[in-house]
């Protein structure tokens, strides 16, 4: 992946800091929180992108971490099955979203997978088994995108929320990686970007065409990713990151 012509995301509902978390990072500051949201849009507006905000779900306070909710491929939508019993229907209004722009499949029960765990660089699909996705949802995402040419992997998720919070890719060949996920069989065909322990959250980079964002505050990774030659984009997601979420969460990129 790397080039995408629109993005969807959706606005988080003023319950935004009641969502599910592990940090203890303290209380979201909801106002900046929209605030920073906000920054992402327009910085996505900026480079040339397609915007789409859908409106927040009120039941649902962790539906702006959109990415949860589909993967999506050039082929097809998959709608996904959400680990958290909490956030399981955030997918439902997503097909209406999604409908106009690709055919839609669907995860089911008793498969669970969020879209944070699946990592697509070019024909390779590497899906995260976490507490959020199982072996069966891995299973059925395979036999949707195996007919199309995509090779899918699982790859544990020792650490972290799901895969995307640790591994992502920075160019057609390259991942960054959190300490721990560098040795993983199958990112042995990349070069690999290995993240100081203290910086694993900048890990949750979004690389779109030419541009490469990353979170604001992590200056050994932003010096790593000088070499890269991409334009660096710095966003603060300090209240996202309270919550668990990063870049990547808060959009579908298609
Ligand atoms: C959750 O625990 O589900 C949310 N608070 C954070 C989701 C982050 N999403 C992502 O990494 N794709």
């Amino acid at each position: 992946m790397g080039h995408y012509s629109r993005i969807m995301m959706r606005q988080p509902g003023r319950n935004a800091g009641q969502g599910l978390t592990t940090a203890s990072l303290g209380a979201v500051d909801v106002d900046v929180l929209l605030h920073q949201h906000a920054a992402y849009a327009d910085a996505m507006k900026r480079i040339g992108l397609e915007v789409k905000v859908l409106p927040a779900l009120e039941h649902f306070p962790d539906a702006y971490f959109v990415e949860d909710t589909a993967v999506i491929v050039p082929e097809v939508a998959v709608l996904t099955r959400p680990g958290a019993p909490e956030r399981r229907d955030e997918p439902l209004d997503m097909e209406s979203a999604l409908a106009e722009f690709r055919p839609i499949e669907r995860i089911v029960s008793p498969g669970t997978l969020d879209g944070g765990d699946v990592l697509i660089v070019g024909s390779r699909c590497f899906v995260g088994l976490s507490d959020r996705t199982n072996p069966c949802g891995f299973a059925q995402l395979r036999d949707f995108l195996s007919p199309f040419g995509y090779t899918c992997a699982p790859v544990p998720v020792s650490a972290g929320l799901h895969l995307k919070s640790s591994v992502n890719a920075v160019g057609p060949d390259t991942l960054v990686v959190a300490p721990g996920f560098e040795d993983h069989p199958d990112f042995q065909a990349f070069s690999r970007i290995t993240l100081d322990g203290e910086e694993a959250y900048a890990a949750n980079s979004l690389w779109i065409d030419e541009h490469l964002f990353m979170p604001k505050g992590f200056p050994k990774t932003r010096q790593k990713y000088q070499s890269l030659g991409l334009n660096l984009i710095e966003l603060d997601m300090s209240e996202m990151c309270k919550m668990d979420g990063g870049l990547t969460c808060l959009s579908l990129r298609f």
